[in-house]
């Protein structure tokens, strides 16, 4: 494919970019929390069209926030598009999201300042709320891009606190009532590369520069919420309490049990959230909310793990004269990438002659619904001691480098 026409990478163009970037939602102890709807998100939005506009793309936001910014072909086509998202999670790090929103942009710019005459359209785009977030809807911004979300359920939803959707939407500049003209297809998007760190250890422990992506492991979430009765701390006796947290806990230990009984490399399940009801230190938790997130390739596995984990729970919730209700935040499928744009990452890597690895993703990706409808691949660059959603991501400017000249080469291919 050439790599005589790929330009070189822009190191310290990119690198102050990315600084000044990571100082939106920057916490005092260097974290960041840049969760959707916070100012921190609009900062982040308005820097990244600011820039986008700089570099003379033509910047737009769609009804549900998502931004974009597009350099025209020559022909009219289906746009190759380069992007990821820009939330984080709560006192997150500085590379989830933004390595492949920046990397967007730092493709499409270094290919046209080259003179690359690009046939399709490029484009990047930062995607709205990929990650969990208060309205419980996560990829929110590419689940709506692939028709996977409907109106009436944006419509309805509201944050923990009663906070209206379609609120944030509009401050994000989007807007729900046209909700329906944010679908695209495959005439609209004729490939998608998402550039994000592995967070993982399995690039570095093989010290491995650069990750291929085949596929996107599904993602399965419940809220439970156990009712058992508040009372007094001091006056009510052991064999009277009906104490939801302690029923909680022993399920979520049994969560950790089965885990282990199952020992299987593809299912791992996550007690992420945890909410005593009402929290005080002198009443007996009268409820207790939670997430179980179990994640794995195939998901008749990850149902069949659920359902043992349910019968735990039934069992534990009779012993302990508790109820309890689930709520179904997300049941999402694994996706494979597109095995041609696999394959033109494959020659992209090899023609710079750059070290790579095949690697599933056991992390979720906006790709995996861009996947859904268009040609989609994902590149990893390996992520520091494997740290991720936390302060301590860290990812290294020379495989960052390499991550560049493969996807640069991938767009030029795929044009
Ligand atoms: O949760 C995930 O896997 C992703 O980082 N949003
Ligand atoms: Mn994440
Ligand atoms: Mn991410
Ligand atoms: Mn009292």
């Amino acid at each position: 494919m050439g790599q005589r026409r790929v330009p070189a990478f822009q190191t310290e163009r990119f690198m102050r970019r990315f600084a000044s970037f990571s100082e939106i939602g920057q916490t005092k102890d260097g974290a960041i929390h840049r969760p959707f709807g916070s100012d921190a998100d609009l900062a982040a939005r308005a820097w990244l069209m600011r820039l986008a506009e700089e570099v003379g793309l033509s910047v737009s936001v769609d009804a549900i926030g998502n931004i974009w910014g597009v350099l025209p072909g020559r022909i009219d086509q289906g746009a190759i598009v380069i992007g990821s998202h820009h939330d984080s999670v709560p006192d997150g790090g500085r590379f989830d999201g933004p390595l492949g929103v920046l990397m967007g942009i730092e493709v499409i710019q270094s290919l046209q300042e080259s003179g690359y005459p690009n046939e399709h359209p490029l484009a990047f785009v930062s995607f709205t709320a990929e990650e969990p977030n208060p309205f419980d809807l996560s990829t929110l911004g590419s689940r709506s891009v692939a028709g996977r979300l409907t109106h009436e359920k944006l419509l309805a939803a509201t944050d923990w606190n009663g906070r209206p959707l379609r609120e944030a939407v509009d401050a994000a500049g989007g807007d729900l009532q046209a909700f329906a003209t944010v679908r695209k297809t495959a005439n609209d998007i004729a490939a998608f590369l998402e550039l994000h760190i592995e967070q993982g250890r399995r690039l570095e422990t093989r010290d491995i520069p650069i990750g291929l992506v085949t596929g996107i492991c599904g993602i399965y979430r419940e809220s439970i919420r156990a009712t058992g009765e508040a009372n007094h701390a001091g006056t009510t006796r052991l064999e009277d309490r009906r104490d939801a947290l302690l029923a909680s806990s022993e399920m979520l230990l049994a969560v950790e049990r089965m885990l282990t009984a199952w020992n299987d490399d593809e299912i791992i399940a996550t007690i992420g959230r945890l909410n005593v009801i009402p929290n005080a230190m002198n009443i007996i938790p009268g409820e207790c909310e939670w997430s179980l997130e179990i994640r794995g390739g195939d998901m008749a596995r990850v149902y069949s793990f659920r359902d043992a984990c349910i019968e735990a729970f039934d069992e534990i919730a009779a012993r302990r004269g508790v109820r309890y209700q689930r709520q179904l935040l997300l049941d999402q499928q694994p996706q494979p990438m597109a095995a041609d744009v696999v394959d033109v990452l494959h020659s992209a890597a090899a023609d710079f002659a750059i070290p790579y690895l095949d690697l599933a993703s056991m992390a979720g990706h906006d790709a995996t619904h861009i996947a859904s409808f268009t040609r989609a691949g994902m590149v990893f660059v390996p992520s520091i001691g494997g740290k991720s959603h936390c302060k301590e991501e860290e990812s290294r400017i020379e495989d960052i480098e390499h991550a560049f000249y493969v996807l640069a080469a991938a767009s030029i291919a795929l044009d």
